[in-house]
């Protein structure tokens, strides 16, 4: 059994979904861990373990993610939930107005820690934000990211419909790909 460690209820809810298509159960560890400043979501999972690795009994996973928006050069990216805590949708919004392109992408990188192992799955979803918030499922910048070839913003998209295109869907899909790899050796 693995054990999803973190705070946030809608990464819980679309892992566990899409994880359960292919025949994986998790459990839901809700507790925070430390989350350095750097440049990569890669290098925030990677330190997040060594402290985990000593309060963690078994495999557990976890998910640091960011919204990478192209006139800003990529921020908030590693810095997304603190933007998102203190400027929300409508901050971000505000903040591209006249901006030259609203194109943006989702990315998820994921850490598993199976017995004494650290393997890394990275997603990421391309996509526009919306002029303005639309939708009231998903959570934090779902409102205002309508993905690539879509017409719908993630907020106005079940769960399934989110997991057929999202960042962190592709990040599932790498896992479970990695799994049955396990499986079969
Ligand atoms: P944990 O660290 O406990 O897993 P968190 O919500 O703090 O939960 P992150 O550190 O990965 O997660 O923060 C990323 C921020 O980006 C946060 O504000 C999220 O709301 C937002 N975010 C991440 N994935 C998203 C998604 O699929 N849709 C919308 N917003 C997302």
């Amino acid at each position: 059994m693995i054990a999803f460690v973190t705070t946030n209820e809608g990464k819980f809810r679309e892992v566990s979904a899409k994880l359960l298509e292919a025949g994986v159960k998790i459990v839901h560890e809700d507790r925070s861990y430390p989350e350095i400043q750097t440049d990569r979501l890669e290098k925030v999972v990677r330190f997040a373990a060594t402290v985990l690795d000593d309060q963690i009994r078994g495999d557990y996973l976890i998910d640091d993610s960011g919204l990478f928006i192209d006139a800003f050069g990529g921020f908030p990216g590693v810095y997304s939930s603190y933007v998102y805590k203190r400027l929300g949708c409508a901050g971000t919004l505000k903040l591209l107005e006249g901006a030259r392109t609203r194109a943006a992408t989702f990315e998820t990188v994921f850490l598993l820690r199976t017995t004494g192992a650290h393997q890394v799955f990275h997603g990421a979803c391309q996509g526009i934000i919306a002029e303005a918030e639309r939708g009231r499922f998903g959570f934090g910048f779902d409102p205002i990211f309508i993905p690539d070839g879509a017409a719908k913003t993630f907020a106005e998209m079940s769960v399934t419909e989110k997991n057929a295109v999202s960042h962190r869907a592709r990040a599932v899909e790498a896992l479970v790909a990695h799994l049955r790899t396990q499986k079969e050796s």
